[in-house]
């Protein structure tokens, strides 16, 4: 499946993996890569020193390209786009913002700028701005979201930007890959598929909630912050949902939720812990390798779309 995106960083799969902070390190990215696809560190708000040595190390666990998401609304951020700059990664994802003030500096340096996108407006934006693609998240995805779907927004941004775009939320399987082709997309980005990898370093409860998880499992909390996130309906979120709906302030509930998605990815704590995944989990039943993942995903995908 050549597209342009395939082209443009140099890979053999279309799929990128999600920048998922606190889930996507050096090992999973590395892995995803290894299969043919792009792996993503992600900074998440991380220091730099360990981003730094994370990025280290994917080079050390493979020659093949990877990029790293920067997450805009990190205080890091702004650091961050230096070093991926020193580091010379080879693409950057942009997630939770306008990334505009850095892509004259990441151009400069050769580095391919991919923003997450959930409009048409932003998408518009970020190719007059230099991007050289855009991924149009639907609100299926896990984490923080927009608030229209994948099936709306690909088609909508394919039609109003020349630059490829890539679809994300709620892809999981060939068939999904297939639908996203079908509404002009060149690539997917895929996040919580690869929770349950073999390769993903993400607590043993948070892996088995991903693969326990039913249709109606994933829940949105946060919409009155103004940063909605979809988890898994886990004690904490069900907590959140009931604080909402009684009037809590934004300030205490963000103040309820800091630090829960590292008890979640680092002690799986099912208590206070923040299992952000995407609507897509219910169709997720088993923990495979990256590998794996990638080829059965676009077997599937080449079939449907008749491909070879
Ligand atoms: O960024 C994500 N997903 C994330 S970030 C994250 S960490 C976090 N935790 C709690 C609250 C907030 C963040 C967990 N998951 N996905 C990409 C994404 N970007 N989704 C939505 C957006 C977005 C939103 C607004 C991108 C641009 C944007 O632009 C606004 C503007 O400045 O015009």
């Amino acid at each position: 499946m050549k597209t342009r995106i395939t082209e443009l960083l140099g890979i053999k799969y279309p799929i990128l993996q999600g920048g998922m902070a606190w889930v996507a390190e050096s090992t999973l990215a590395a892995a995803v890569s290894n299969a043919g696809g792009a792996g993503i560190i992600a900074g998440g708000a991380a220091p730099i020193d360990y981003l730094r040595d994370q990025i280290r190390r994917a080079k050390s666990l493979t020659d093949k390209p990877f990029g790293v998401n920067v997450m805009l609304m990190s205080p890091n951020a702004e650091d961050l786009a230096q070093l991926v700059i020193d580091e010379k990664v080879a693409f950057v994802t942009t997630g939770a913002g306008n990334p505009g003030k850095y892509m004259e500096g990441w151009k400069a340096a050769g580095i391919k700028v991919i923003p997450v996108v959930p409009s048409v407006a932003l998408a518009k934006r970020m190719e007059r701005s230099g991007a050289d693609a855009v991924i149009a998240e639907g609100t299926e995805s896990g984490g923080h979201i927009g608030e229209n779907t994948t099936m709306c927004l690909v088609p909508q941004v394919v039609d109003a930007v020349e630059i490829p775009v890539l679809a994300a939320g709620g892809i999981a399987d060939g068939r999904g890959i297939a639908a996203s082709f079908m509404l002009g997309a060149e690539g997917v980005q895929v996040g919580t598929r690869f929770l349950a990898s073999e390769e993903c370093q993400i607590h043993k409860n948070y892996k088995d909630l991903v693969i326990g998880a039913k249709d109606t499992d994933s829940i949105v909390t946060g919409r009155f912050t103004g940063h909605p996130c979809r988890n898994v309906k886990s004690k904490l979120a069900k907590k959140l949902q009931t604080f909402e709906k009684d009037g809590g302030t934004p300030e205490e509930f963000e103040k309820i939720s800091a630090g829960s998605l590292r008890k979640a990815v680092v002690d799986g704590d099912l208590e206070e812990g923040s299992f952000m995944c995407g609507a897509i989990a219910g169709m997720i039943n088993d923990i495979k390798p990256c590998k794996d993942i990638i080829e059965e995903m676009f077997a599937q995908a080449e079939k449907l779309l008749k491909i070879n």
